[in-house]
């Protein structure tokens, strides 16, 4: 994603290094955003609200900038230790960041903007110390007639009167850069950290896992992906090819089955289309083979949540 340069008066462009939160509600496109603007896939993304676990790191390195993305967990209410350790990431994701961006999903308010209040309150009052945060109203793809978008942006900056509020697709791309430019201006001075083709703090295995457990989410539906957690067992690096050995936990046994699908077939397409990608990120050939373990109350067991990354 390109950025134009902040010029000193000497003419010599300054560096720029820190971090971003995208904070918001679940659903809103924050890990949506984040890939377009690292312009890689780091963060696993499908329609449902929850999908993202953990603190996702991505990271963009420009001419003049470099920038660590935190993509958090949406703040939300619904109850449950793993939901307290999700509103925990989200949280700590937010008071580590320089600049906080908060992404709304303006399609969702384009009929009824007075809901943008009731479900932005709570967001509000956290990021209401703050210094450096702008406002997303994401999804204006899907907004045809774009005069519904005025009471929207009204309202937003009834909610946020001092807060900049740019119109964004995170899917387009529309905006992105403009945002991007607006963000990195609010970075404070710095060296980079980072090798400029790194994408992500995180290690590549968790990353893999991610892939895994993207497309488990999409091959199954009702409470079984929020049953569902991947942990790489084995990792062997030959010179061209990787081998990854996939344990993939459900709480049921009938989740079990529906995981593997008739005559194995879920799984299968599951590691199709997860070996192709997890092909992209690492360069090199894959064999990926994967197991389905039941754990009842995995989401409940502070050791498996640990071990996963989770609290
Ligand atoms: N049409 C449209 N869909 C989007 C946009 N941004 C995200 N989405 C979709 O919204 C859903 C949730 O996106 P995701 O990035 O996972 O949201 P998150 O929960 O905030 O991380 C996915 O189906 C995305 O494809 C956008 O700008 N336009
Ligand atoms: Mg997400």
């Amino acid at each position: 994603m390109e950025s134009t340069r902040d010029i000193e008066t000497d003419g010599w462009a300054r560096f720029r290094f820190g971090t971003m939160a995208l904070v918001g509600l679940p659903n809103a496109g924050k890990s949506t955003l984040m890939n377009t603007l690292v312009g890689e896939k780091v963060a696993i993304v499908t329609p449902r609200p929850q999908t993202t676990r953990n603190r996702i790191t991505g990271i963009l390195t420009g001419d003049h900038f470099q920038v660590v993305f935190l993509d958090t967990p949406g703040i939300n209410r619904a109850g449950g230790r793993m939901n307290d350790l999700l509103n925990r990431a989200a949280m700590e994701g937010l008071m580590s960041a320089d600049v906080v961006i908060l992404l709304v999903d303006a399609s969702r308010y384009a009929g009824r903007p007075g809901l943008l209040h009731k479900e932005l309150a709570l967001i509000r009052d956290r990021i209401g110390n703050f210094s450096s945060v702008l406002i997303a109203a994401n999804k204006v793809d899907r907004i045809r007639d774009k005069k519904n978008m005025l009471p929207v942006m009204e309202e937003l900056a009834g909610l946020f009167p001092e807060r900049e509020i740019m119109p964004v697709s995170a899917l387009t791309g529309e905006g992105c850069p403009f945002l991007l430019d607006r963000a990195v201006n609010l970075l404070p001075w710095g060296e980079a950290l980072y090798p400029e083709d790194q994408i992500s703090t995180l290690p590549m295995r968790f990353m893999v896992a991610e892939v895994v457990r993207e497309k488990l989410f999409m091959h199954t539906r009702q409470e079984v992906p929020y049953g569902l957690a991947v942990e790489i067992e084995s990792w062997d690096e030959e010179e061209n090819l990787i081998r990854i050995g996939a344990l993939v936990y459900v709480l049921k046994n009938t989740h079990k089955s529906i995981v593997i699908g008739k005559k194995g077939r879920i799984l299968k397409e599951v590691g199709i289309e997860a070996r192709k990608e997890i092909e992209s990120l690492t360069g090199k050939k894959v064999f990926l083979e994967t197991w389905v373990k039941v754990r009842p109350g995995w989401t409940e067991n502070q050791g498996i949540l640990s071990s996963l990354g989770l609290g």
